[in-house]
């Protein structure tokens, strides 16, 4: 008898291996693109295992933000965690190569270097702090919206404050635009909007209109400045204490979890469009030239490494 089907008929019987169930976070609500991969990677690992192994996707951020969810993975709390790569720039050095202003020229140039050598060995390089890269899912491009007034041109740009995700690179990337950058977690946004804390956010298509930042910051300007993707990393703690086999699976599940969620991502970004559009958004075109002549200093700042020179021009070599 085959060895899984074996696994499974003691499993029925409850006799051996007991059921796993891993834990996984995600700062987003149902529905939600990577929210919903994950449930799918947990189906398939689920089917893969006769139900031994499967996920449970803790949403809304139950389980902290993403600087408290990746600090719970490393320490083996939580098996797993779906971030955006921007908390993972200070802790694991070449994620921030795919975070860099205006790297990829377009969707298809993002998943061909993520899909490629260039994206596992990023995801690998995480693994001496203590997280297993399983994936990367889509983010879109990301874009300044504002409460009071639309961003047309860099000048624009010139002292607003702007909410950043919780990376030096992030704080530097709007500094270089001239802005004042404040580094809060995504779950404050909305009210550091309202109460006039930040002037303005930054954000793809989807999470502007699930946060609901569009009722207070009307005005999205297409700067399309970063297309940083999303990691689903696995605790290398826990990882190690599983078989060969067991990671295997995972890995496997994790990467069939891909085309679902890029699937599901192009129907949402459609979908957020029209919604804050009917909504009373006004989508601005920008002088994009503006604003990627100006971002120098965060290549010299960032990039200064001969590796990391070496993987950015790979990525622009990428057809
Ligand atoms: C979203 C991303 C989240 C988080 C958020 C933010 O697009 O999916 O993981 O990074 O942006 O701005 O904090």
């Amino acid at each position: 008898m085959n060895q899984r089907l074996l696994a499974g008929l003691l499993a029925l019987l409850g006799v051996g291996a007991q059921a796993t169930e891993f834990r996984s976070a995600d700062i987003h609500p149902d529905g939600y693109p990577t929210v919903e991969a994950v449930k799918y990677m947990s189906q398939q690992l689920s089917k893969a295992t006769n139900g031994r192994l499967s996920i449970k996707v803790f949403n809304n951020a139950a389980l902290g933000n993403e600087k408290d969810t990746i600090e719970q993975t490393k320490l083996g709390a939580l098996a797993l965690t779906r971030v955006n790569i921007a908390p993972m720039n200070n802790i694991c050095g070449p994620t921030v190569v795919p975070t860099m202003p205006f790297l990829f020229r377009s969707k298809e140039h993002m998943r061909a270097v993520l899909d490629g050598p260039i994206g596992e060995e990023i995801l690998k390089s995480c693994e001496a702090q203590g997280f297993v890269g399983l994936a990367y899912y889509d983010s879109g491009a990301r874009s300044l919206y504002t409460v009071k007034k639309p961003v047309k041109t860099l000048a624009d740009a010139k002292g607003l404050k702007v909410r950043v995700q919780q990376s030096d690179l992030w704080v530097a990337l709007l500094e270089a635009m001239g802005a004042n950058a404040t580094p809060m977690p995504f779950g404050e946004v909305y009210t550091a909007l309202r109460t006039g804390l930040v002037d303005a956010a930054e954000n793809n298509y989807p999470s502007y209109e699930s946060s609901r930042h569009f009722e207070v910051a009307k005005f999205y300007s297409k700067t399309e400045h970063s297309m940083a993707p999303e990691m689903l990393l696995f605790s290398k703690k826990t990882w190690d204490t599983l078989s060969a086999d067991d990671q295997k699976l995972i890995r496997q599940a994790a990467k069939d979890s891909v085309p679902y969620q890029r699937k599901l991502w192009d129907e949402r970004e459609e979908k957020s469009l029209a919604a804050v559009k009917a909504a009373g958004s006004q989508i601005v075109d920008v002088d994009k030239a503006s604003f990627q002549a100006a971002m120098k200093p965060v290549y010299d700042k960032f990039i200064g490494d001969a590796k990391l020179k070496e993987m950015v021009k790979r990525i622009q070599d990428t057809k």
